[in-house]
């Protein structure tokens, strides 16, 4: 949780006056039941299901996580981010982990 605040306050310290109170809004919106951890990460999109909103990646490293290199599936908020990507396309994304619960936030073609 210590680290996670510590991030937070990093990204707000770094973005401008506008996105700083959106930051601030976003931290308020966090439930504060279980760490939020954000990650920036890129791999292989292997399947989308956009009935169910999620994406499965085989992404390298996520060091801000210690994460190794794996195939998993994360929830896309909002979900039409999925209709941005292809599966078999390389991308480069932003995740959050809310408790045990994967989230891309951000993705793209690179
Ligand atoms: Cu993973």
């Amino acid at each position: 949780m210590k680290k996670t605040l510590l991030a937070l306050a990093v990204l707000a310290s770094l973005t401008t006056t506008t996105a700083s109170a959106q930051a601030g809004a976003f931290i308020q919106g966090m439930p504060m039941k279980g760490a939020v951890k954000v990650g920036r990460g890129s791999g292989v999109v292997t399947a989308i299901d956009l009935k169910a909103a999620k994406v499965t990646i085989k992404h390298g490293p996520i060091a801000a996580l210690s994460w190794p290199a794996m195939t998993m599936a994360f929830t896309a908020i909002p979900p039409a981010l999925l209709k941005t990507v292809k599966v078999g396309q390389r991308v480069d994304f932003a995740m959050r982990m809310r408790g045990s619960v994967a989230e891309v936030t951000a993705i793209r073609a690179r």
